[in-house]
């Protein structure tokens, strides 16, 4: 037992308390251990306290009821394995064996307290403590945190989580509290630190898993899941199942954190790798939140709170690493709540503005369509980028008034418009997923008088992915003229599949593949395939992102006809007297070089 430096031993008369502590405990001498264990049975925990040589000094009362030990068990000097073996037997505690090794090893080494928690298998819940001590050896608190029985109302009966056999959300709530608490901030008179990692894991793809594959297909991944994750924290980590798709673990760091964290970036991978469920081979998308106490928090809502804030951020990154908390990743959830809060008003007040970025035909240099893009100025934050505010409309389902707002004002746009050029709308998941989707549109159409071939729908693949009802709320539309197209293509999984399955009208090539055409031979021959399939297939190809003339030349070149980019004009306001004008005039340059572009052609030849 190496002696770590006892914050006590500062003045003389620490350092002979600290002495005679040290003395005490080693020879458990009568008097004073019979005063501390008289004042030890009027505590409501159970306190066990053993010696350096692995006997116990003494216990109260109430451990050897908690863990069903016979009375015998408690004379001093018992030694730590015959009172596991108790603790194993009648109390049905089976993972005591699993902890013993561990609990020695803490005892020798770490100078900070530790939870664990057991569970009988009877229902019992009782959260573990070892306080190691400057003498050598260590006392342990024994909390109850789950009767089989309900005696007391304040503590719940159901300790754990049916479907996974982890710690339900409440028992892993009073253990979260208990071990916040316990956790310390340095002090002058104390650097003692037990520091522990909330690790909050969530399966985002659950409700689509549910959907496809049927709940119970769900079920088993959760519970697969469950298993890898008592498979790596099982040795008395609190690991519960706190929500429908979410764990919660709770990870002491002990004397060696780095250790610990190397767990959690091995818990996943692990738990990114396939799942075998229904016969098939199936992924789940997990996102990884860490909040670290005491320095992200002292107490179990702010660590809750810190840990899910930081899981979000991993999930929108869609990172499958860990990712820790920081401040900064607080700013920008509390940014998000202003704008959640603000975008309710704003809907209600249609406070929104479109803009339309003209396609133009590289042949002649005219407009073809217009693709609608949302915008949204927040009053205190300014612009925001309307992927984020899309997500926010997603999340907070506002989605389908947002989404009818700017089909409205698309159209009435369009209607100003000569009857050849069509409006593009960019749909999201939730919007095409809803059976109600249909009539919405055509409710659109009908009340402002835009022929359905007119309206080209943007889809991402993204979109078909995680929706299974996009098909038929598609098919709907297209019969009733309505056309659609492919969004960013190329960037997703590029699935040739989605081409034939649903009733595409266009392929909208994502702009990465136009970043420094001229120079990239890769790029340029992607591009030519998918002309050349459009062209087989009957369907329409736009290539986004144009940003130079060198593109543009190296496009025409390609056997291109459609494109969209900044090169012929950013997205402009396109509603209002004189709207389409506006676009016309800004596409103008583009067609004044496209006609010299020509001559020097003729000339040449
Ligand atoms: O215009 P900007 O480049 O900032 O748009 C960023 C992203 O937001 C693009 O991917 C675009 O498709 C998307 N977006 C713009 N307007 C809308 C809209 O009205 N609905 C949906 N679902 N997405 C939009
Ligand atoms: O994902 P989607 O294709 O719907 O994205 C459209 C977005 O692309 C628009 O928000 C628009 O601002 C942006 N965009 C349009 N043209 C260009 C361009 O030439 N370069 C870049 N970088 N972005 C563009
Ligand atoms: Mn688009």
């Amino acid at each position: 037992m190496p002696h770590h430096s006892a914050p006590f031993a500062k003045t003389a008369d620490d350092a002979h308390t600290a002495r005679r502590t040290r003395r005490s405990a080693a020879h458990a001498d009568g008097a004073f251990t019979a005063d501390l264990l008289g004042a030890f049975q009027t505590i409501r925990d159970g306190i066990s306290l053993f010696g350096a040589d692995g006997r116990l000094i003494m216990a109260n009362a109430r451990f050897a009821c908690l863990y069903g030990l016979e009375p015998t068990l408690l004379t001093p000097g018992t030694s730590f394995d015959a009172i596991l073996t108790g603790m194993a037997g009648p109390g049905e505690f089976k993972a005591v064996h699993d902890i013993s090794q561990k609990v020695r090893q803490r005892a020798a080494k770490s100078t900070a307290a530790e939870s664990y928690v057991l569970a009988s298998t009877k229902g019992r819940v009782v959260q573990v403590t070892d306080h190691p001590l400057t003498a050598g050896g260590w006392l342990t608190v024994h909390s109850e945190i789950c009767v089989a029985e309900a005696c007391e109302p304040s503590v719940p009966t159901s300790s754990h989580d049916p479907l996974t056999g982890l710690l339900g959300r409440d028992v892993f709530r009073i253990v979260l509290d208990r071990s916040a608490r316990q956790c310390t901030v340095p002090t002058a008179q104390c650097k003692v630190v037990s520091q522990f990692a909330l690790v909050s894991v969530s399966l985002d793809t659950l409700g689509s898993i549910n959907d496809v594959h049927g709940s119970g297909t769900g079920d088993a991944i959760m519970v697969a899941a469950a298993g890898r994750i008592t498979e790596m924290f099982g040795d008395g980590t609190a690991t519960a199942r706190v929500d429908a798709n979410e764990f919660a673990i709770l990870v002491w760091l002990g004397s060696e954190p780095e250790h610990a964290l190397a767990r959690i970036d091995r818990l996943a991978k692990v738990l990114a790798t396939a799942y075998s469920a229904a016969g098939m081979e199936l992924a789940g998308a997990f996102s990884i939140g860490i909040a670290l106490a005491p320095m992200h928090g002292t107490d179990a809502e702010t660590l809750q709170r810190r840990a899910e804030i930081a899981r979000r951020s991993a999930r929108a990154a869609r990172r499958t690493q860990p990712q820790f908390f920081n401040a900064l990743l607080e700013e920008q959830a509390a940014q998000r709540r202003t704008m959640e809060r603000d975008l309710r008003q704003a809907v209600a007040d249609k406070a929104f503005g479109l803009v339309f970025q003209p396609i133009v035909d590289l042949r002649t240099g005219a407009i073809s369509s217009a693709e609608a893009l949302f915008r949204w100025t927040h009053p205190e934050l300014g612009p925001v980028r309307p992927d984020v505010a899309i997500a926010i409309a997603e999340e907070t389902g506002l989605i389908q008034q947002v989404g009818e707002f700017v089909l409205e004002a698309a159209c009435r746009a369009a209607r100003q418009w000569p009857q050849s050029v069509s409006v593009c709308v960019n749909v999201s998941a939730t919007q095409l997923g809803n059976p109600d989707f249909v009539n919405t549109v055509l409710g659109v159409l009908a009340r402002t008088g835009v022929a359905p071939n007119r309206l080209m729908l943007e889809v991402t693949e993204t979109v078909l992915l995680e929706n299974q009802n996009c098909g038929t709320v598609m098919e709907s539309l297209s019969a009733a003229g309505v056309r659609f197209a492919l969004d960013d293509f190329g960037t997703g999984y590029a699935s040739m599949h989605y081409l034939i399955a649903f009733e595409f009208d266009q392929i909208k090539i994502d702009r990465s593949f136009v970043r420094d055409l001229p120079n990239r031979s890769d790029c340029q021959a992607i591009i030519q395939a998918v002309v050349g399939m459009g062209r087989a297939l009957g369907k329409e190809v736009v290539v986004e992102g144009v940003e130079t003339e060198e593109e543009r030349r190296a496009l025409s070149g390609l056997g291109t006809l459609l494109a969209q980019g900044f090169l012929f004009a950013p997205g402009l306001p396109g509603d209002g007297v004189g709207s389409f004008a506006r676009l016309t005039h800004a596409v103008r340059d583009a067609k004044w070089r496209l006609d010299a572009d020509r001559s020097a052609v003729a000339q040449a030849s």
